[in-house]
């Protein structure tokens, strides 16, 4: 690359991929990718007779306002459902709605009606959570604190036997983990309840991409000229505020240098870090030459970033009913207004909410993927894959009070926690933060626009999508922020 200015991009998920996709005008963009892999954390993985997602999902909101929706849609990378102007129009408030199952650790399915009501419940209590973006005085720190002040407000007006009573809270038990898995985190206590109101959902029927959520990224790095992404290349840090310069050419100066794990390095005018929170978080203080300033190393600090696993389960037979797409499970000894045990190894997979049928079943095999977050998600990453198997089969044996329902054939779960590059799921916004955070998270550096080498590091990722963090969209977005970012800057200065 002789003229204009040279871009590294750092990782290669969707982030990266955006931005990469976005940017403009002469010169070169590289991607320094630490896996063997595009797609960061959209992941789909051969499993069964299909692929099973370890990473992202769905797309959450899949409507004209989701660019990835929007991008899906132009690569024809989705079923004919998805396109129906009638699912973009469906308000499921950031959740899948599935035809759903309640078990119980009785043995027995819990009533309908009375899952239904206390989701209800549970939904409205969620509801006027979110409306304190803007208050003045919060009556709780965090969102946990406050679902279960009201709980406890609520519980002695109900009026129904106690059996009810105790399996209501049983239900809201569940109900606040799988907002743990929603959030990312271990303990809704964690989230800040000030800054709950900020996350947006996007209108429409969530839904999955039927040849993998991988075949999006492969699309974006398909369109990009061949030797972009250099992939086995983790960096391991980033000089800036310096003046480098290649053997033999000692005209051109560049302002950051990228060494690589294995010795390489590459020089830059301009360099996009996408790398997850999770990393940041353990290694920005050596990552990064000279070190980044307070303000932006406090956020990092500050922010959320925990774990949501997902076990996958393949079956020779379905022991569920075929209208059933969501199993959920219910500990009924347990209350939201209980303290939670802390004997990882005597209950972690009481933490887990439930399975999702993958569908459809003549495609992808008999299997359903559960998914579990926090501390007991980062326990079972420490077990084998036989103890994992083991522990599903004598819980589904307990909930459909079948003793010997027969144990899943294979077996496949994510690790998010133990990635290296990944140390965690996504974002979330922690008791002490606040959505500035994010935005702070984003700022580029260095911080004076007037510096004559402006934007030499910029900020993507999910973590730094004040509105949308924790999706694919907010990432996909981000990495567009900041390629328009430098796509603006005056040509002038891109020369030094
Ligand atoms: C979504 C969904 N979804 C489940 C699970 C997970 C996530 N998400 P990347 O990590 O992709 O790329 C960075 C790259 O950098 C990576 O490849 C690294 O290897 C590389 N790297 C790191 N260090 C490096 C180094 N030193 N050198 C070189 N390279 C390096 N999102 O839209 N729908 O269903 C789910 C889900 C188990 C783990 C998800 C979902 C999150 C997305 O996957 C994620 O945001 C993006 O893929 C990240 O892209 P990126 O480019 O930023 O990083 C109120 C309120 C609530 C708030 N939350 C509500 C929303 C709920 C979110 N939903 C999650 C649910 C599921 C099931």
């Amino acid at each position: 690359a002789g003229g204009g200015r040279r871009v590294l991009v750092v990782g290669a998920g969707l982030a990266a991929l955006g931005a990469a996709q976005r940017l403009q005008g002469p010169g070169s963009v590289r991607l320094l990718e630490a896996g063997s892999r595009a797609g960061g954390r959209i992941w789909s993985h051969p499993f069964a007779s299909g692929l099973a997602e370890l990473g992202a999902h769905w797309i959450h909101g899949p409507s004209e306002g989701n660019p990835v929706f929007r991008l899906a849609s132009c690569y024809g990378l989705l079923g004919p459902g998805a396109a129906e102007e009638e699912n973009q129009r469906v308000e499921a408030g950031g959740h899948p709605l599935l035809p759903c199952v309640t078990y119980g650790s009785s043995g027995k399915v819990l009533s309908p009606e009375l899952v239904s009501s206390t989701r209800t419940l549970f939904s409205e209590l969620l509801g006027s959570a979110q409306a304190f973006l803007h208050a003045k005085e919060l009556p709780a720190a965090g969102v946990g604190q406050y679902l279960r002040a009201e709980l406890a407000r609520l519980a002695p007006t109900w009026d129904e036997d106690e059996d009810s009573k105790r399996l209501r809270l049983a239900i809201l038990s569940t109900c606040l983990k799988l907002e743990c898995c929603i959030s990312g985190t271990h303990s809704m206590d964690l989230v800040a309840l000030g800054s709950f109101g900020e996350y947006t959902s996007l209108p429409g029927l969530d839904c999955t991409f039927p040849g993998g959520y991988s075949s999006l990224p492969d699309r974006m790095l398909a369109a990009l000229p061949e030797g972009t992404i250099l992939l086995n290349k983790p960096v391991k840090t980033i000089q800036w505020q310096g003046s480098f310069c290649e053997k033999g050419d000692v005209e051109r100066i560049f302002p950051v240098r990228v060494e690589c794990e294995d010795g390489d390095s590459f020089l830059a005018d301009h360099v996009i870090i996408t790398i997850p929170l999770g990393f940041l978080k353990e290694h920005h203080h050596n990552f990064f030459q000279p070190p980044l300033p307070t303000w932006k190393a406090e956020a990092i600090r500050r922010m959320g970033f925990g774990t949501n696993n997902k076990i996958f389960l393949e079956f020779e037979q379905p022991f569920w009913e075929p209208e059933q797409q969501l199993l959920e499970v219910v500990w009924e000894d347990e209350s939201p207004l209980a303290e939670p045990s802390i004997d990882l190894e005597a209950s972690w997979f009481k933490k887990l909410i439930g399975f999702v049928v993958l569908q459809p079943p003549e495609q992808l095999g008999h299997v359903l993927c559960g998914f579990i977050a926090g501390k007991e998600a980062e326990y079972m990453e420490t077990l084998s894959d036989a103890e994992v198997l083991r522990t599903m089969t004598s819980v589904l044996r307990t909930l459909t009070g079948n003793p010997s329902l027969p144990a899943p054939r294979s077996i496949l779960r994510s690790q998010w926690h133990s990635a290296p590059y990944t140390r965690g799921s996504y974002s979330y916004v922690a008791v002490g933060s606040s959505g500035d955070d994010i935005d702070a998270l984003a700022q580029p550096l260095p911080e004076d626009a007037s510096d004559p080498r402006p934007l030499q590091l910029l900020f993507a990722g999910e973590a730094t999508h004040r509105t949308f963090y924790s999706t694919t969209h907010g990432a996909l977005l981000s990495g567009w922020r900041e390629a328009d970012r430098l796509n603006r800057l005056p040509r002038a200065a891109e020369q030094q």
